[in-house]
């Protein structure tokens, strides 16, 4: 008896040492976790903008695509390529997933968080999250953050007073640049739904 209390002692120690990065940071994480880009060439659904009309106002997202260059937890990210027109100043870029067809169900929750990397030397960007709601595509965005170059930021979206909560259909991470005339990528990662605020 002593002995298997032992051995699955050093085994619980082992796990606890050897677990990979990911792992350990989901288990310290408040938040459910979904999305998080950690399969190769998965971008899970995430896209530039898809709306011919709506591309007038958020022109600048060129690409998207899943990246191992930059990681908040695990290994991968979304990669946001940009390129901003010196004629377009103050306009915005924005990447999407549409649960259009199966809409997320939120209600549970009061707090959506991302957290983005702005390489070193970027130009100075602003980022906001914002959702779509019910039948009528209700929008709803949060705060604007001004991003620190070289470090990963977090941005986020009160989600507590939300109408049709039940029913998610889209949602957007938006890139806005306060310098116009630049190529830049940018990264997000570890987008969680909180229970509090
Ligand atoms: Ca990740």
């Amino acid at each position: 008896m002593r002995n298997n209390i032992l051995v699955l002692s050093l085994a619980l120690l082992a796990l606890t040492v050897f677990l990979p990065d990911g792992i350990a940071q989901d288990k310290k994480s408040s938040g459910k976790r979904i999305f998080d880009w950690e399969k190769a060439g998965d971008a899970e659904g995430w896209a530039g903008i898809q709306f011919e009309g709506a591309k007038k106002e958020f022109p600048f997202i060129r690409t998207v695509a899943q990246s191992d260059m930059n990681a908040n937890t695990g290994k991968g990210s979304l990669e946001v390529s940009i390129e901003s027109d010196i004629s377009k100043y103050e306009a915005a870029g924005r990447a999407e997933k549409s649960f259009f067809g199966k809409p997320e169900d939120w209600s549970a929750f009061k707090k959506l968080t991302a957290k983005f990397y702005l390489t070193p030397g970027s130009p100075e960007l602003e980022m906001q999250l914002a959702i779509q709601t019910g039948d009528n595509w209700q929008w709803k965005d949060g705060k604007a953050v001004d991003g620190k170059a070289g470090a990963w930021n977090e941005v986020s979206l009160d989600l507590s007073g939300v109408k049709n909560l039940d029913k998610v259909v889209s949602i957007y991470f938006i890139v806005r640049s306060k310098k116009a005339g630049f190529n830049e990528k940018v990264y997000l990662d570890n987008v969680e739904l909180h229970e509090s605020l």
